[in-house]
């Protein structure tokens, strides 16, 4: 492994600044250490979620009943647009590689950072430019965006809200993401530790690896997308809208050649937490490793063949249309083999249900309903019928907020002790997992039924005959309101006042359980040799005289 070199010039890069003070807001806000630019995007991330959770629950208010309620309808179609934007381009796409992937992925290889520690700090000052350029849209003359977070053609080119800026914005966070996919595949191809040979390395270092790729090979295609639709408002060049002869299909192919692997990039990490969480609590050796391992990289590749199925109503051929629906089907596969190994190896663990677990329990169930019915979407005759309706609406939610979302607190909830040295009030964090599922479930599973009857996606106003189904959805709302408040509520709270606790509550393997809470800088007393297959939990009696 071809650690020797970088790791040496690291260790003289921080040896030079461990002469400066690690106190006060300069040496956050300027630390190259991965794990303080992970807790930066974590302050941050937490903040842009809290916004647009209560977007959220401002838009089921009004559709609480028919009619105007608290809001006029352009307002509706900003806010939705606006939540839209924050949920999808400064939360979930880059939540879990940039909060966790920074943390935990040079610990999990053995590793004193990642291999550019600069550029690190770089990604997350443009992260933060993006976000601010998405603010300022907001206020300058022409209004806040209203064409919701897909920027369709005509209607993108029309509008007179400020369109470009916003799309500027997420250009910006563009470079971001690819920015930490290079930092994190040089990192994994150059800074395992030794011994840590590519069938060593713990599952979430193999998501990342497959999530890196995605990030640096799609972007540029949204990047681009972008800016041909900011030259086509500036100066009218006609590519996309038709009274200039350009073509709106055309939009639709670029932005889903991109967007849809991006649903994997969401996806890919939070399959690699859940395959850490579930051996540790199961205690047992996680089943098919490599199928687990590889399923993340044939997931990666055939993501990119499917992206047309979002347009299966937008007047594509009928062979194109089978072809792409069949493709979409077999993305199924590779993630059934995770689902059927992740059962495999709880089948006879002796199973602890601590709140990480449980949380992967609630990801496990939610994660199901949105790829089931997803299935639902990717299959032509039912597609029809189900386009642009809310059952898309709680397809996604399901998907990215139970997925995704789920995972996001589940990897919270497991790696806290060690990010922070101290221990979560359990009780709470019990009642916190329960209380969203319930929510979660009165808030979107009545948007499945809704959207069957037809209730299209995007509607500031509905037919009484949707009332009942939207009463349910709002008092969910305010459960999930209730629920994020005791999720979060709790970390907030135990980051200052928790229990401080031992360095591996619980008896974890993997190399981050193999250093203190928190983890000094570089990470480890010394580079860690390994010598164990991976998920082996025969050497936690080793561990105990570690430390
Ligand atoms: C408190 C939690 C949340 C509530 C109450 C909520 C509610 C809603 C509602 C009412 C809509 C508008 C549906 C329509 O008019 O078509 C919507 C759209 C959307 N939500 Fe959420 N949501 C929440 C959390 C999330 C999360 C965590 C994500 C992503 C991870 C997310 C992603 C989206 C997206 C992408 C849209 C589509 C916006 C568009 O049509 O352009 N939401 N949400
Ligand atoms: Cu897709």
């Amino acid at each position: 492994m071809a650690n020797g070199t970088i790791a040496a010039n690291l260790k003289t890069f921080y040896e030079e600044g461990t002469t400066k003070s690690n106190k006060g807001i300069w040496s956050w806000l300027l630390s190259t250490d991965h794990k303080r630019i992970g807790l930066m995007y974590l302050g941050a991330i937490a903040i842009f979620f809290s916004v647009a959770a209560i977007l959220g629950v401002l838009m089921r208010l009004e559709l609480i009943a028919p009619g105007e309620t608290i809001m006029e309808a352009q307002t509706y179609n900003s806010i939705f647009t606006l939540h839209g934007v924050i949920m999808i381009f400064l939360f979930i796409i880059p939540g879990l590689p940039a909060v966790f992937g920074n943390f935990f992925l040079p610990l999990q290889i053995g590793a004193m950072d990642v291999a550019f520690p600069r550029l690190n700090l770089l990604s997350f000052w443009i992260y933060i430019v993006g976000a601010i350029l998405v603010l300022v849209s907001l206020i300058l003359p022409g209004g806040p965006i209203d064409t919701g977070w897909t920027f369709y053609i005509p209607y993108s080119v029309r509008s007179g809200t400020n369109i470009s800026l916003a799309i500027f914005a997420a250009f910006v966070l563009g470079f971001s993401s690819i920015l930490t996919g290079l930092n994190f595949v040089t990192t994994i191809h150059r800074m395992r530790a030794p011994g840590m040979g590519w069938f060593k390395m713990p599952l979430f270092v193999w998501a990342t690896y497959a999530t890196a790729w995605i990030q640096i090979i799609a972007t540029p295609v949204i990047g681009i997308t972008i800016l041909l639709v900011i030259l086509e408002r500036m100066f009218g060049v006609g590519i996309f809208d038709p009274a200039l002869g350009g073509d709106p299909i055309l939009f639709q192919h670029l932005f889903w050649i991109y967007s849809h692997p991006a649903v994997y990039i969401m996806i890919l990490p939070a399959m690699g937490v859940v395959s850490e969480i579930i051996p540790t609590f199961a205690r047992r050796t996680i089943f098919g490793y490599r199928a687990i391992a590889m399923s993340s990289l044939a997931i990666a590749f055939v993501g990119y063949l499917v992206w047309a199925h979002h347009m299966f109503t937008s007047g594509m051929s009928d062979t194109a249309r089978i072809i792409f629906s069949l493709l979409t089907f077999i993305v199924a596969l590779p993630s059934g083999v995770k689902v059927f190994n992740w059962v495999a190896t709880m089948y006879k663990g002796s199973i602890d249900p601590k709140p990480p677990f449980l949380w992967v329990m609630s990801f496990i169930v939610l994660f199901s309903i949105g790829g089931l019915t997803g299935l639902v979407l990717g299959a032509l005759a039912t597609d029809i019928h189900l386009h642009d309706t809310y059952f898309v609406v709680a397809h996604f939610h399901y998907v990215m907020f139970g997925g995704t979302g789920t995972i996001f607190f589940a990897a919270l909830y497991y790696w806290f002790p060690k990010m922070f040295g101290r221990m979560y009030n359990i009780k709470v964090a019990n009642w916190g997992v329960g209380l969203f599922f319930v929510a979660f479930n009165l808030l979107y599973f009545p948007k499945f039924i809704m959207g069957y009857l037809g209730m299209p996606r995007r509607y500031y106003d509905y037919l009484q005959e949707f009332s009942s189904w939207h009463l349910i959805s709002t008092v969910g709302s305010w459960v999930m309101l209730i629920a994020l408040i005791l999720v979060i509520g709790n970390i907030v709270y135990s980051i200052f006042k928790g229990e401080k606790c031992s360095s591996n509550p619980w008896g974890g393997v993997t190399l981050e359980w193999h250093t203190q809470s928190p983890p000094p800088l570089l990470n480890f007393q010394e580079i860690p040799t390994v010598k164990h297959e991976p998920y082996d939990f025969s050497q936690l009696e080793e561990m105990k005289n570690e430390s």
